[in-house]
């Protein structure tokens, strides 16, 4: 059986990762879902072409797994991040999840443009959590693999881990 594939657009920061592994863990646990890299101007046009879609697109509709918060759906890009949006839909289908509000919170935070005073979480990631290990990885010229499998790992450790 083919893997599930998540897209998401290239150079991703930590919006689309953090979606990008909620969609890969919760979603489609235990499927192996593959995550694919497009241009931030891609649309869908065809229906599933992809098996779901986070922080890309310009769409909105849980049915069809299409996770994006930029306008014009949402109308405003700063009232939920795809992060959120796919966390809601997760929560709706019942998964325990709820010991990830903090991250989501930070996450959707570190995604408002512009930015306001960061909160004291954000400022801690940015400087030594998740957004400083994508930051850093983009800085070193890492490739968009191997800046999500550091997300990931991250991810995985602070959620099945139980470390951070
Ligand atoms: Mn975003």
């Amino acid at each position: 059986m083919t893997p599930p594939t998540i897209a998401t657009h290239r150079a991703p920061d930590a919006d689309a990762l953090c979606a990008a592994w909620l969609a890969s863990r919760f979603l489609f646990a235990q499927q192996n879902a593959q995550v694919v890299f497009v241009a931030r101007s891609w649309r869908p046009r065809i229906t599933g072409q992809f098996s779901c879609v986070v922080d890309v697109g310009r769409a909105h509709d849980a049915t069809q797994l299409l996770f994006d918060h930029k306008p014009p759906a949402p109308p405003d890009r700063n009232a939920e991040c795809a992060t959120t949006l796919v966390w809601k839909h997760l929560r709706e289908r019942g998964e325990p999840i709820s010991p990830l509000q903090v991250l989501v919170r930070g996450v959707h935070e570190g995604d408002r443009r512009p930015p306001l005073k960061p909160s004291l979480w954000l400022a801690r990631s940015r400087k030594c959590g998740l957004h400083r290990l994508i930051s850093r990885g983009r800085a070193e010229g890492r490739s968009d693999e191997q800046v999500l499998a550091v997300a990931f790992a991250w991810l995985d450790g602070y959620w099945f881990g139980g470390t951070e």
